[in-house]
């Protein structure tokens, strides 16, 4: 944003020169998405712009709903990702969900490999001391935008090799008659550590969701310990709810 680099005589007023400059900045990623811009006065500053100049160009890139601004505390770069609804009543795979989006889900692999139950997979997942458990953490991403880290454990019974999931865990379990049909699944709020916010393509420190899912099959076996961090932009979870009798 150096002055006079990028300004051009004859490229149109400079408040729209600023907007480009800031709007290609935003598509390149450089600034990401929920970061904050900097000050006015800043901006003002670096670029050798007056503050009406700046003024104009911030108000312009939020008539175009890239960023927002929020009183008091500045303005921010707009999340482009459109929030998807998720139900919180039915049981269904992260392919699933995004098929039925007409959206093409892909995996990223972050860890695979069959391992010693840790202490809380053994409980959960009601291991004996000897059994060992398949691990895969992968970042879930959805029209190639990244959505959700998920490191889901299996005890080596129901999934004895890793390397078997090459895009969908619940197809894999279906194929094997493992299917899951209940699950209990938990959700908190956290902020994002730097490597997390890294993988998801946010601002460390941005909101995200932790979900928490152990499934079951028919005869009450669990199948799956998986711990997730959804992006807390990029979600809104939904459930119907009935008046208790
Ligand atoms: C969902 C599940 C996850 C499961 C995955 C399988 C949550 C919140 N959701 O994302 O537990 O392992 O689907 O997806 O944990 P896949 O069949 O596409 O691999």
């Amino acid at each position: 944003l150096e002055p006079g680099k990028w300004l051009r005589a004859g490229g149109g007023p400079r408040y729209v020169q600023l907007r480009q400059r800031l709007s290609d900045g935003v598509d390149q990623g450089v600034l990401r998405a929920g970061s904050s811009l900097p000050p006015e006065r800043e901006i003002a500053t670096i670029t050798d712009l007056s503050r009406v100049t700046v003024r104009k160009a911030i108000r312009a890139l939020a008539e175009d709903g890239l960023i927002v601004q929020r009183q008091g505390s500045g303005s921010f770069v707009a999340s482009d990702i459109p929030r998807i609804e998720q139900s919180l009543s039915r049981l269904t795979s992260f392919s699933e969900d995004m098929s039925r989006r007409g959206m093409v889900s892909s995996s990223i692999w972050l860890e695979r490999g069959v391992f010693m139950p840790s202490p809380e997979e053994i409980l959960v997942l009601a291991l004996s001391r000897d059994a060992s458990v398949s691990r895969i953490g992968r970042l879930r991403t959805a029209d190639d935008k990244p959505m959700a880290i998920e490191r889901a454990s299996l005890p080596t019974d129901v999934l004895p090799n890793p390397l078997l999931v090459e895009t969908s865990l619940y197809d894999v379990l279906e194929h094997a008659g493992l299917r899951p049909v209940r699950a209990l699944q938990k959700i908190s709020a956290v902020n994002l550590d730097e490597e997390t916010a890294g993988l998801l393509e946010v601002e460390p420190g941005a909101a995200g969701l932790r979900i928490e899912r152990t499934s079951y099959l028919v005869d009450g076996r669990a199948v799956e310990f998986t711990r997730s961090i959804y992006r807390g932009d990029a979600y809104n979870f939904v459930a119907e709810l009935q008046l208790a009798k």
